[in-house]
């Protein structure tokens, strides 16, 4: 099958399909026995990202367990800054952990961009594999963290409630916290082009905390920057589809879409898929936007809810998925009822 026949290129490229595309962000993950199964054999996380192979069966696995219509690379957003010589370690349940940029010097101790691939080589290698073992109908989508979202880590040093880091850095060194972002915008954009020549047919730019952007600044630190990283990327891959997730954007969506030409843009739990559907989806092919908790709980919610969701966009352009990433929780039994209540 060639890549333009694939069911998500089709909801990429503006049609409406009757049964909708699916797949789910995490979909390889911790409330997989098979995930944890493998991160065991890698022996960490990390090793498990760097593992060709190992990063490999895992993208695999939720695509032979339920026929996703999309596979994504395994890998993690913070692989980039540990490229660009941040170091990068995961403390055990709790989460990652990197040293931190605060001030010019620190800045300036980053590697060039253009040494990152010694570091991304293993990812790329992961793409080739999939490349070859995926089943001919199923899509494989490529990612990186938006600029913003992966500064916030860069900046704190961690996971943090309000992004308070780097929103200080933002108001009090805009010099600094200016050359920071325009770096990781380039660094992003070299990084996404070499996983789609090394065979990522779509791809994906994950703003996680782009809602902590005060309004005004949500045009400058996320709208612009994807709006040069994908014009990067169309510059000499103009076929290739990329999917916005500015999550908690709320209405300044609309603009997003409008300003970044993104293929389609994932929405986050909390957006009202009827208001979506009114506004967004004329715009552009919307995917999301089941609440991942529904997989916890299971049962006529979940049911009840897909049928919902994807009624509301039942007219245009759409790709099934989940609000945000599905839980370690979360029973691996709920997605098939979750996939049986939207194909029937
Ligand atoms: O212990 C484990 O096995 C690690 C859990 C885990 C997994 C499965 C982490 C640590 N990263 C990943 C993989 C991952 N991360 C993928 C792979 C593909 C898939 O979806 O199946 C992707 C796309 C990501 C993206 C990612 N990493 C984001 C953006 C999406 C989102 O969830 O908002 C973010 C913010 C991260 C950072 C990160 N990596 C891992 C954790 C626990 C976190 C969040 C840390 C925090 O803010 O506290």
């Amino acid at each position: 099958m060639q890549t333009k026949d694939k069911t998500i290129m089709r909801a990429l490229a503006g049609e409406a399909l009757p049964t909708p595309p699916v797949w789910m962000m995490r979909q390889a993950g911790r409330y997989l026995p098979e995930y944890r199964a493998t991160r065991a054999q890698a022996g960490s996380f990390l090793e498990l990202c760097y593992a060709p192979d190992l990063a490999a069966e895992v993208t695999l696995q939720p695509i032979r367990r339920y026929g996703f219509d999309a596979a994504i690379l395994f890998a993690d957003i913070l692989l980039l800054p540990q490229a660009l010589g941040a170091d990068l370690w995961f403390v055990e349940g709790e989460g990652p952990r990197l040293s931190t940029i605060t001030d010019a010097a620190g800045l300036a101790q980053l590697k060039p961009i253009e040494d990152i691939h010694d570091t991304l080589a293993p990812v790329y290698e992961t793409v080739r594999i999939l490349k070859r073992a995926l089943p001919n109908e199923t899509t494989l989508i490529g990612f990186a963290g938006a600029p913003w979202t992966v500064a916030t880590y860069m900046i704190a040093g961690q996971g943090t409630k309000e992004q308070g880091p780097a929103k200080k850095l933002m108001y009090g060194d805009p010099a600094t916290f200016d050359a920071l972002m325009d770096l990781l915008t380039e660094a992003t954009a070299d990084y996404l082009i070499a996983q789609i020549e090394a065979g990522a047919e779509v791809v994906k730019l994950f703003d996680s905390w782009a809602g902590a952007l005060p309004g005004a600044l949500f045009h400058k630190y996320a709208t612009d920057p994807a709006r040069r990283i994908i014009q990067r990327i169309h510059a000499v891959h103009p076929a290739v589809p990329v999917i916005g997730f500015p999550r908690q954007a709320g209405e300044k969506v609309v603009p997003f879409v409008k300003q970044t030409q993104v293929a389609a843009c994932a929405i986050d739990t909390n957006v009202d898929p009827a208001w979506a559907a009114a506004t967004l989806q004329p715009l552009t092919c919307v995917q999301g936007n089941l609440d991942p908790t529904l997989l916890i709980t299971g049962g006529g919610a979940l049911t009840r809810t897909v049928q919902e969701t994807a009624a509301h966009f039942a007219d245009g352009p759409y790709i099934f998925n989940l609000g945000h990433g599905i839980t370690p929780e979360a029973d691996p039994a709920n997605v098939d009822v979750m996939l049986r209540a939207l194909r029937g």
